[in-house]
């Protein structure tokens, strides 16, 4: 079958983009394919890496990206980069411009670059985004960076899958404020201020090592980097505290620690999805329709229904 998950996997492995790209497209749309495609992903994972970067929209993630490409690729290791952008059903113009940050790598086969919205995926982003990092992760990408546009819950939940989280803010009071309420400074393993081209660097950076201060850090504490993306500078820095971060991890045997909470995380997301739609279906039953009725009018009161519901739940 041309667009067995078996087969495109087998293809992809040997460096057939095209059908990675399909490969990608199933996982997005979700359903019986993807379900398939994401238990044989899983049993075919290799040692991958999987770099987070996130920031507010502007602060220069994208570049940021393009020059750790660039990095990954002095070694002579393959890259992906997963673009996603949770605000939007489909890949909007923030991703197309994405693409053209990037487009110094469009022509090296090494290089793989796909942006990645929800469509029909079970539990959503959340849950895509994981899938997708181990289809990257089965066809043999070491490293795979994750971008994700915009600052809020969705985001933190996505960068929540990868082993090191990158924040990128820009000077300025704004930014590392705006990091903050957003729950970003407690998942970062690295800061990165970029545009330090600019005036205020120095404030940022005082901002940035006070709320790392005031947070209860366990032995990693993230360094603060700053970079002019645009040109280059400071890149290779970035990738360095990467490097440091991985070993760290894998030395203090957080890393498996990680791991573990974030697989148990992963498993309750399904069961949650899958309850979820369990629970749609018996709302949508007509015998439940009758019960609905008897709520309307008073005759059942909701704890007494939602009992009834979770009963009607478990039966097959
Ligand atoms: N001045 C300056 N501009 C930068 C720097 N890094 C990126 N930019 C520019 O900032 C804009 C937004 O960058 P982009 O990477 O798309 O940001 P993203 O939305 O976070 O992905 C682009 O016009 C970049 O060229 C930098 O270090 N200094
Ligand atoms: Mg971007």
């Amino acid at each position: 079958m041309k667009n067995d998950p078996k087969e495109l996997l087998d293809r992809a492995k040997q460096s057939n983009r095209v059908s990675l790209a399909k490969l990608l497209s199933i996982t997005e749309r979700g359903g019986e394919k993807a379900l398939q495609l994401t238990k044989l992903a899983f049993y075919q994972q290799k040692d991958s890496y999987l770099v987070g970067i996130t920031g507010a929209p502007g602060a220069g993630k994208s570049t940021l990206a393009n020059g750790l490409i660039t990095e990954v690729r002095k070694r002579a290791l393959e890259v992906a980069v997963l673009a996603v952008d949770p605000s939007s059903p489909f890949s909007g113009g923030a991703i197309l411009g994405d693409r053209v940050r990037m487009q110094g790598h469009s022509s090296d086969s090494g290089v793989y670059i796909r942006s990645m919205a929800t469509r029909g995926h079970l539990g959503g982003l959340a849950l895509a985004v994981p899938d997708a990092a181990r289809v990257l992760s089965a066809v043999g990408f070491p490293y795979v960076l994750l971008e994700t546009v915009g600052v809020g819950q969705v985001e933190v939940e996505i960068v929540e899958s990868a082993d090191t989280t990158i924040v990128v803010v820009t000077p300025g009071w704004g930014d590392s404020v705006q990091a903050n309420k957003a729950g970003l400074m407690e998942i970062a393993d690295i800061f990165v201020i970029n545009k330090a081209d600019r005036d205020g660097v120095r404030d940022t950076r005082r901002d940035i090592e006070t709320m790392l201060e005031m947070s209860d850090k366990n032995s990693w504490i993230p360094p603060v980097i700053e970079s002019v993306a645009s040109k280059g500078d400071g890149v290779d820095e970035v990738f360095e505290a990467v490097c440091s971060h991985r070993n760290y991890l894998q030395e203090s045997g957080q890393g498996l620690k990680i791991k573990e909470i974030r697989l148990v995380n992963e498993l309750k997301k399904i069961v949650e999805a899958q309850i979820d739609m369990r629970i749609d279906q018996v709302l949508s039953d007509p015998k439940f329709h009758l019960q609905q009725q008897k709520l309307m009018q008073g005759e059942i009161d909701p704890y007494t229904l939602a009992t009834e519901l979770v009963g009607l739940l478990f039966q097959n």
